[in-house]
């Protein structure tokens, strides 16, 4: 029984060599109009065209090829009896902390700003920030935002978490629910976005919310494009509430070439590269879960379709 790939990377290459590495006996197949079907019990995902596992008889387990899975479940045409898994490694988490470290570095040492005067032979002093003086706040304080929130609050930021559902943290203080939102937004010099898409968190990062934040803060979204109103937030930009924007991921991607956003002195754009999957060290995570699906064992990582995550 193959393993299936459907994705829309140009090249899936990385994905089969890392598979037949780890696991040379098994069959991997990219999805092709003429793959017999009924022989697929589980496919690995990314983008793939909608409803077409409806069209898989047979289909067991479905793998999202990243940690999120709202590429999938925006599809309403998902066999019922499909289970969905996603990947967790903490090579994602690490990559992702590392990521929000440079970028709120990047604004505490004006790293940005200095590059921009030596194009001009600008030799000008700015006062940079120091980590103890600076306030992050990590929105969505799953497996990744949790990393993230705790390894800053380990290099000497004062980080808070929010989340919708309650939680706590020996690492740091944690809201959660709307009622403690305004009180988390309040104190971030830095909101970082890690929330999972889902009905209830789209547009979550709009007027009201990011109005909350204190004037001169800075968003970063790392999460998904369609948690974050972008005419609020290029509206809040315009009116100098907020500072700056780090932006990685975005409502269409690639993002289309008349958006504002590519334009706007305030924005950084980085083409959804935060945290890549690393095809070689998620791999043994997925030849399990595709033994355990066909020896009908319980599966790791699964996805709650109603929760969404
Ligand atoms: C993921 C991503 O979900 O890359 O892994 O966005």
């Amino acid at each position: 029984m193959p393993i299936v790939i459907l994705s829309d990377f140009a090249n899936p290459e990385p994905w089969i060599n890392a598979l037949k590495k780890a696991a040379p006996d098994l069959e991997v197949m990219v999805f092709n109009k003429s793959l017999d079907r009924s022989q697929v019990e589980f496919a690995l995902a990314w983008n793939h065209p909608p409803g077409i596992f409806m069209t898989f008889p047979n289909l067991k387990t479905i793998s999202s090829m990243g940690a999120g899975v709202d590429h999938l479940l925006k599809d309403q045409n998902i066999p019922a009896q499909a289970n969905i898994v996603r990947i967790i490694d903490p090579l994602l988490s690490q990559d992702m902390y590392e990521f929000a470290l440079a970028v709120i570095m990047n604004r505490m040492k004006n790293l940005t700003h200095f590059r921009e005067n030596q194009q001009q032979k600008i030799w000008k002093k700015k006062r940079y920030q120091r980590m103890a003086d600076v306030r992050v706040g990590l929105m969505g304080t799953g497996i990744i935002g949790n990393h993230v929130a705790e390894n800053l609050a380990k290099v000497g930021f004062s980080v808070s978490g929010w989340s919708r559902t309650a939680g706590s943290s020996k690492a740091y203080p944690k809201f959660s629910g709307e009622s403690q939102l305004s009180e988390f937004l309040g104190s971030c010099d830095f909101l970082i976005c890690l929330l999972p898409l889902t009905a209830e968190t789209r547009g979550i990062l709009n007027k009201n919310t990011m109005g909350m934040l204190p004037v001169g803060a800075w968003v970063v979204n790392l999460g998904r494009g369609p948690l974050l109103v972008d005419e609020d937030l290029i509206s809040l930009l315009n009116s100098g509430h907020l500072a700056g924007a780090n932006l990685d991921v975005f409502h269409q991607e690639p993002l289309p070439a008349d958006h504002p956003f590519w334009l706007h002195p305030k924005v950084y754009i980085t083409p959804h590269i935060a945290s890549l999957t690393d095809p070689e060290s998620v791999v043994p995570q997925i030849i399990e879960n595709y033994r355990r699906t066909i020896n009908n064992q319980p599966l790791l990582n699964q996805v709650d379709r109603e929760k969404g995550y």
